[in-house]
């Protein structure tokens, strides 16, 4: 696991029986059992239905929130035999960043490069994996848990990548507008895409917040909203609980374990983290700018490996199928991943096993008929998924769009989102703009 994302399991965690004292009072809705696609009904709790259209009225200064009703999405019963389609319709690598530095995306030698028997594991017969990851098998992934330095919060958080990306752009092509989407353009880390998504496939989770502010010129840019950093300072990594460290720990471990040392992490204790920067397209007119965090590359297969490291698995355990649609929706936020999932033995942290998995054979493993169905938790439906994130990025810009004062104002417009425990998506207008949030030149 990396810090990226362990942080964010935990910041989500955390905003557990967090009330947000300028919501109003939920709408109640209740989630349809019915297996058919949903139809859109006239929401009359938010304004009379003389000026409604899909429950709300677009470009209205007083249109402050997207129901949950209005979300359509497939049946959480149906499993496609091939794997849904493509968060994005469309979406590049296009640059790498690390250590303040940038470099073009096929710089593959800056990310961490997996070792040479491991490179080999994707694909190959059982007999032949199993000679490729013995010599790995037993290894101790508590073993160096002193030696760990952290990402802080803001560095986990950090757009600086993008806005980097953004600035070098421009000096390449003076005088031409960065733009993604036609009209908005989203700067933001990936866990926050992710984080979005998992909402509604986690109970546990009352609520969602970020801070989304409008740039000018149609860039949006998310980050985290900083009423809860009290709460995130406190867990997984930065967790005093020394079993949760360890458990944390074990993911940096097993990056060592199975990745060669790149140039620049010799240099200090702690390993600089790789970003990828992604140009992603859900419409033509929603782009987004991307920060991803990268744990390795296959230099075999030539695609980016995705680490984990797990207990032992159980499909019937309803936590674990979210762990694998998480990871799911993780790696298909960056183009050309694959999984590679270290199980490890809680007890003694020894490495039981090293399991590669393509994004279509991990979604066979969490999304099949066979498996109890979990309607509280949309039966971790990947399909269903792709949607919901569509629909609350999609949402996000909307909210935005209906609420800035001019598209084109040269003065940043934060707001904060929240994501209410019956899915309804919220915006609120700030005075202020949150102290993390990262002003760049639009
Ligand atoms: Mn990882």
């Amino acid at each position: 696991m990396s810090p990226e994302q362990d942080g964010v399991v935990k910041l989500a965690k955390d905003l557990e029986g967090i009330n947000l004292h300028n919501v109003p009072n939920p709408v109640k809705e209740r989630r349809k059992k019915s297996s058919k696609r949903k139809i859109i009904p006239t929401s009359s709790l938010i304004r009379p239905s003389s000026q409604q259209k899909n429950g709300y009225l677009e470009g209205s200064p007083e249109f402050t929130r997207v129901p949950y009703t209005s979300f359509l999405h497939t049946s959480i019963r149906s499993f496609p035999t091939k794997s849904p389609t493509d968060i994005f319709y469309e979406s590049k690598e296009v640059a790498l960043f690390t250590d303040n530095q940038l470099y073009v995306a096929a710089r593959k030698d800056v990310v961490p490069n997996l070792k040479k028997d491991i490179s080999h594991l994707y694909e190959s017969p059982l007999l032949e994996a199993r000679k490729l990851k013995a010599l790995y098998l037993g290894h101790d992934l508590f073993a160096n848990i002193d030696e760990l330095v952290p990402m802080t919060i803001a560095e986990l958080d950090t757009i600086a990548p993008c806005i980097s990306y953004i600035e070098d752009w421009r000096l390449n092509n003076p005088g031409k507008p960065f733009k993604i989407g036609k009209k908005f353009t989203v700067v933001t880390t990936r866990h926050h895409i992710v984080d979005l998504t998992m909402h509604l496939f986690d109970r546990r989770n009352k609520q969602k917040s970020l801070i989304a502010t409008y740039m000018g010129n149609g860039f949006i840019s998310l980050s985290r909203n900083p009423k809860y950093d009290h709460k995130m300072s406190k867990v997984g990594i930065y967790s005093s609980d020394p079993n949760i460290k360890k458990i944390c720990y074990s993911g940096f471990e097993l990056e060592n374990c199975l990745t060669e040392n790149t140039k620049n992490s010799g240099s200090s204790d702690s390993k600089c983290p790789v970003f990828s920067i992604v140009e992603g397209k859900l419409s033509e007119d929603i782009g987004l700018l991307m920060r991803c965090e990268m744990d390795a590359f296959n230099p075999v297969s030539k695609t980016n490996t995705e680490l984990k490291c797990f207990g032992p698995l159980s499909m019937q355990n309803s936590n674990h199928r979210k762990k694998l649609l998480k990871t799911w929706i993780q790696t298909g936020l960056l183009p050309n991943s694959d999984i590679m999932i270290g199980l490890r033995d809680s007890y003694s942290g020894q490495l039981l096993d090293i399991q590669w998995y393509s994004r279509d054979a991990l979604f066979r493993k969490f999304n099949h008929p066979g498996l109890p169905l979990n309607k509280k938790e949309m039966n971790y439906n990947a399909k269903v998924a792709v949607e919901w994130c569509n629909h609350c990025i999609k949402s996000t810009c909307d909210l935005v769009e209906a609420n800035i004062s001019h598209y084109n104002c040269n003065k940043p417009e934060p707001f904060e989102v929240n994501i209410d425990p019956n899915g309804t998506i919220i915006i609120t207008k700030l005075n202020i703009i949150p102290r993390n949030v990262e002003i760049f030149k639009t």
